[in-house]
């Protein structure tokens, strides 16, 4: 071996060390620029998460100054009343937040609903045992209103049938109703469960119930509540075309038809009703116990949903606020994010 050649083996491996040095040192920036990226990246999501959640707080306080409004404008009149031609129920257009983003909100009257919770009683024994309550028939009839394109989601035999399993559902019972079902049902479905036994805490609950498919609870939802938990009627002036469609009938299991409930709903939308007398005057009702109806409605409201959205750098949140103003106090029943009550 020669001493030069032994040098140049000594450059070349020294080369090839520099090589490997610098290579290991590409890869470090490298991967440390990525960790610094994914950093920002994860704090930018943060902080616009947190700004966007504030701006849905905003539009929460929002509905509190108009509600409050309502409250003090109401206790004015002489006449008071909830109703949609006021300005809490106005849907206005998206508000333009900085940096091309926005914000969205509207009051739902819950009180202008159908609240399940009322599903839990029976017809007194001696009135016909295994009948229906008044508030049965008329939830009867409003499942009746569903439809689809190829006509009614199902029929009057399927309706009872809900009825009672949700009534078994709510009742502190195990003995089903006639139809109904109670944990034997539940226990022999995969996975097993057991009837809640109790009030429901969320109409959400509804898809636990044996009977309930995913079609009618998205129709049904707009249309039932489980707010408030006390006092529960329902406000003429807020109900929607469904449940006018299934409030009146006496013993009767039929809905009226969309085209019967037009004209008090086109009323109702020019000149508003001016009492519940008045309304339940209407030859709509002839066949009714009015006196019956009157216990059940209302004309003032107390308990809405807001559903708020707000988008920054084009990524929409959206929250759902259940509020209370029982003695022009304002409370937030339930705050959830993302997806319905
Ligand atoms: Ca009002
Ligand atoms: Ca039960």
């Amino acid at each position: 071996m020669s001493i030069p050649s032994f040098q140049a083996r000594q450059r070349g491996a020294a080369l090839i060390v520099a090589l490997m040095v610098f290579a290991l040192c590409a890869a470090l920036l490298v991967s440390i620029e990525k960790e610094g990226q994914l950093f920002y990246q994860r704090m930018a999501n943060t902080f616009i998460g947190s700004q966007t959640y504030a701006y849905l707080l905003g539009a929460e306080q929002l509905a509190f100054n108009l509600l409050k409004l309502d409250n003090e404008l109401d206790a004015e009149s002489e006449n008071p009343k909830d109703t949609l031609l006021e300005v809490w129920a106005d849907t206005s257009p998206p508000y333009p937040l900085d940096g091309g983003g926005y914000l969205l909100g509207q009051l739902l009257d819950l009180e202008g609903r159908f609240n399940l919770n009322w599903l839990a009683g029976r017809e007194a024994a001696g009135e016909g045992a295994g009948s229906l309550t008044l508030e049965q028939r008329i939830f009867v009839r409003l499942l009746l209103t569903l439809r689809n394109e190829d006509g009614p989601l199902m029929d009057r035999f399927q309706a009872i049938a809900i009825v009672n399993a949700i009534g078994d559902w709510i009742d502190g019972d195990a003995i089903p109703r006639p139809q109904g079902a109670e944990d034997l049902q539940y226990q022999s479905k995969q996975p097993p469960y057991r009837a809640a036994n109790q009030l429901m805490q969320s109409p959400s609950e509804l898809m636990a119930v044996e009977g309930m498919s995913w079609s009618v609870y998205q129709q049904l939802a707009p249309l039932v509540t489980i707010w408030p938990d006390e006092g529960t009627k329902i406000n003429i002036h807020t109900m929607p075309r469904q449940l006018l469609q299934a409030l009146p009938g006496g013993q009767e299991l039929d809905p009226r038809t969309e085209a019967d409930a037009e004209s008090l709903m086109e009323l109702r939308e020019q000149m508003g009703f001016a009492s519940i007398d008045e309304f339940l005057a209407d030859p709509y009702f002839q066949e009714n116990d009015a006196a019956q109806l009157r216990e059940i409605l209302t004309e003032q409201s107390n308990t809405f949903l807001l559903q708020a959205e707000a988008s920054i750098a084009n990524r929409p949140q959206r929250l759902y606020s259940v509020i209370s103003r029982k003695g022009g106090q304002m409370t937030v029943l339930r705050r959830t994010q993302g997806s319905t009550l």
